[in-house]
């Protein structure tokens, strides 16, 4: 196990006894999919329902903060029963055979945060599918394959980006890394710490953000809320507002970076300079964590960079799949940006 994940929490055989009765109970209630808002409702009660451990584990990640990704391993995952890893995230759906592991995946979520979703991605779903594309090899995103995905904040761009960033794998045959850094591992000179502490950088939004939005969602969210957040969006893209890149407590603190997406602002010296000290700190920090069928790993998006090691995709059902979950702390913060306050669509 790498050095990142001090405490990776193994559920027993007990956990997993617990943890079969209560997904049993929750799927004989007759749930398809958990896009199903009732289900959004009601899993953080739910949630009660999972092993004792497990929920302090999650929680004191939360509270605590002692490390900067945390591993859930163990759960059992039959790689025939899941049928063929999806060409693309729209083929996958969130139903079927990978429902229990979803349910699972959502309920382990609930204690750290709550669910959000960018209506720009995956059609607004909850519960994203990482799967290569055929096409997609050298593409900076994560339907990439051939290409490194390179190190990135979850959204950085954005101040409503996730607290955490959660991952469960289904499927990985080719044992691709997904890479961390931990800020904590990190040290820069007082003269670079400051510069990147200072809003002198900007991060703009990833091709992701730039997917056509289906008639549905755009229904969903009115006329006046998507056309304000569309502006705000491109906005960011063309002209995005000054950052820092280090912010938080001076001892310990938080990072907001992108290896491709963020860049020292132009003819600032000193922040090129700043940027670079802090790119190389970070590609000497990056671990891959392989992740197993079954693992669900949380991210702390404010203190882990990551980003996925390059694979030879095959295209053929087998490769790699991984499940993905956006959570944010306080859904609040981006109530401008939603149609109502349980309504987990930001334009
Ligand atoms: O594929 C991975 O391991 C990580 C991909 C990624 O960066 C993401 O899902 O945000
Ligand atoms: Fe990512």
């Amino acid at each position: 196990m790498t050095g990142l994940i001090p405490s990776a929490y193994l559920l027993t055989a007990k956990d997993l006894a617990e943890i079969d009765a209560l997904l049993g109970q929750i799927l004989s209630g007759g749930l398809h999919t958990v896009e199903d808002s009732g289900f959004h409702e009601d899993a953080p009660v739910l949630a009660h329902g999972l092993p004792l451990a497990l929920r302090r584990h999650l929680y004191e990640f939360r509270l605590k903060e002692p490390s900067a990704a945390c591993l859930v391993r163990g759960f059992v995952l039959d790689d025939d029963a899941l049928g063929p890893t999806p060409a693309t995230w729209r083929e996958a759906g969130s139903s079927g055979p990978t429902l229990t592991a979803e349910v699972f995946f959502y309920l382990c979520a609930t204690i750290l945060g709550e669910s959000a979703a960018w209506s720009t991605k995956q059609d607004a779903r909850l519960m994203h599918d990482i799967v290569p594309v055929e096409g997609d090899e050298d593409k900076q995103l994560g339907s990439g394959s051939n290409t490194v995905l390179t190190w990135h904040t979850e959204d950085g761009f954005s101040d409503l980006r996730a607290d955490y960033l959660g991952l469960m794998c289904l499927r990985n045959h080719s044992a691709t890394g997904t890479t961390v850094a931990s800020v904590d591992t990190m040290s820069f000179d007082a003269r670079t710490a400051a510069v990147l502490r200072e809003p002198r950088f900007e991060i703009v939004p990833d091709g992701s953000h730039f997917q056509p939005i289906s008639a549905t969602v755009r229904a969903s969210l009115g006329a006046e809320l998507l056309a304000r957040g569309l502006t705000r969006l491109e906005h960011m893209r063309d002209s995005p507002a000054p950052v820092s890149l280090l912010f938080g407590a001076r001892e310990r603190p938080y990072l907001r970076a992108d290896q491709y997406f963020a860049r020292a602002i132009d003819g600032d010296d000193l922040a090129a300079e700043a940027y670079a000290s802090l790119a190389e700190e970070v590609a000497s920090r990056l671990e891959p964590v392989i992740l197993e069928p079954g693992d669900v790993l949380f991210l702390d998006n404010y203190r882990a960079v990551h980003g996925r090691d390059s694979f030879q995709a095959k295209f053929d059902g087998t490769d790699r799949w991984l499940k993905r979950l956006n959570l944010v702390r306080n859904l609040r913060d981006s109530m401008e940006y939603r149609s109502s306050p349980s309504t987990r669509v930001m334009v």
